[in-house]
């Protein structure tokens, strides 16, 4: 038999369609990373360093005293962010070098994948480091990414006149000015030419700027403003606060593109960095920095802004981590969360909208086989730390093959609690006072531990690879 649709019955399901299309409504996204920018060097978290723009972001939103990057280094932290999994599941033991295997592999499902599945238009801004760009390995359009202008990993040579963008797989060359305003430029001219093209989508877009991360190079009149504002200063210090102030300047130009084009009231931003600071200024009051999973290794700047849904000029003291970043865009933008794999994060929109407190039945935890100690899981105020049984083993500072199999099956060891309430600065072991808590919180480090190093990528990296790196004792 066949079915008699009216024309009339036509039109009006056209015109039902073209409304439902014309008033989406989910949020736009602009995800905003500084690379190893420490806990306090933003304005608003106690700095000398002038950062209004990032500063504003806070009053116009929520402003987190305990966020949380995916892990103590660069690529790490980002497969966490992108994948709200432990960045270990994820095959990450490590940042990439160049020659290494690993990598971010097509099957992992990113928020990137899961927002472009929804409709929305999907942009990437900045380093990169999930994988090699222009290889055979996954590139930003398998991880759900329209448009990619990024690097592998930092700005070559400096932040000034890098050489090693690469645009949707072209490399355009050296690119004259400073990283951080090549990227803000890129990014504005996207979300312009898509806004003038199909405004009715929504977009989701990662700015990962290279500031502050080494080799750091600032603008003079900014590294001669600070020099002037702290008399005596060293110049390596001034140019790195120049170049988190530089950085904060062309963030400053991306927010004004969204309140010039009428977008800030339905966009999302988050504003963050990927890692601990490495300067003693960066971590103020935290023990450790980059690498470390002491709080000074991944506790980080963390601002969310959503106007009209999330309070302005909060305050939350709420931990939170990288790994929520998927459930909460998700959650955002009405897409449901992939079913056939674990994720590690939970959505914090109750938390940021309703000022719930953060309910989380799996808790934060970071791991690095690396350092010592080697791992580090939160729970409320407490954190617990442990060595593993390979600790006294010389480690390069890349990923080798004979790493892998020594760290799946090593063992948590040396194991301490903090209290960060009473002892930010992680000075005091109380594990003999708490004996109740540390014994909970270790059998559920080791069962985390096991299933972590289990579920990690056993990479057939090249025997050779990483022979002349620096060995750590
Ligand atoms: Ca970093």
């Amino acid at each position: 038999m066949k079915t008699y649709i009216s024309p009339i019955l036509l039109i009006i399901l056209a015109a039902t369609a073209s409304v439902a299309f014309a008033s989406d409504t989910r949020p736009n996204f602009l995800v905003l990373l500084l690379d190893d920018a420490g806990w306090t060097d933003l304005s608003s978290y106690g700095s000398r360093i002038q950062t209004p723009n990032m500063d504003r972001l806070a009053q116009d939103g929520m402003r987190f005293t305990d966020c949380h990057s995916g892990a103590p280094n660069c690529s790490p932290s980002r497969a966490g962010m992108l994948t709200g999994r432990s960045p270990i599941r994820a095959g990450f033991w490590n940042y990439l070098d160049p020659g290494t295997s690993a990598h971010l592999e097509a099957h992992e499902v990113t928020v990137a994948n899961l927002l472009q599945d929804a409709g929305y238009a999907t942009g990437h801004f900045g380093k990169w480091h999930v994988s090699d760009l222009n290889s055979e390995q996954a590139q930003p359009a398998d991880h759900g990414f329209d448009y990619y202008f990024g690097t592998d990993n930092n700005a070559q040579p400096s932040h000034l006149n890098p050489i090693n963008f690469v645009r949707n797989g072209v490399e355009p060359g050296m690119i004259k000015g400073y990283s951080c305003d090549i990227v803000a430029n890129e990014t504005i001219n996207w979300i312009k030419a898509h806004m003038a093209e199909e405004k009715q989508r929504p977009f989701f877009t990662t700015v990962w700027f290279h500031e502050p991360h080494a080799r750091i190079a600032s603008p003079p009149h900014l590294v001669g403003e600070y020099e002037k504002r702290y008399p005596g200063i060293r110049k390596k210090e001034a140019e790195y606060l120049a170049n988190v102030a530089n950085a904060d300047q062309a963030i400053g130009r991306i927010v004004q593109t969204l309140e010039d084009l009428g977008l800030d009231e339905n966009t999302v931003v988050f504003c963050t960095s990927d890692n601990g600071g490495l300067n003693p200024w960066s971590n103020m009051g935290l023990r450790g920095r980059k690498s470390f999973v002491w709080e000074g290794g991944h506790r980080v700047p963390g601002i969310f802004k959503w106007p009209g849904k999330i309070t302005a000029g909060s305050v939350s003291d709420d931990p939170i981590g990288f790994v929520d970043m998927l459930p909460t865009f998700c959650e955002m933008a009405g897409v449901d969360l992939p079913e056939n794999r674990w994720l590690d994060g939970i959505s914090l929109v109750d938390h940021l909208t309703r000022g719930r407190p953060v309910d989380r039945a799996y808790p934060l935890f970071w791991f690095f086989y690396r350092v010592e100690p080697a791992m580090a899981m939160r729970s409320g105020d407490w954190v617990l730390l442990a060595n593993t049984t390979d600790k006294d083993r010389p480690k390069t500072h890349v990923l080798r093959r004979a790493d892998i199999p020594i760290i799946k099956s090593s063992e948590l060891i040396d194991f301490e609690l903090y209290n960060l309430k009473h002892d930010l600065a992680q000075e005091k072991n109380v594990q003999d006072r708490h004996p109740k808590q540390f014994d909970k919180m270790k059998s559920q480090m080791v069962r985390i531990h096991k299933d972590i190093v289990t579920e990690g990528k056993h990479w057939d990296i090249p025997p050779e690879h990483g022979a002349k790196s620096r060995v750590y004792p």
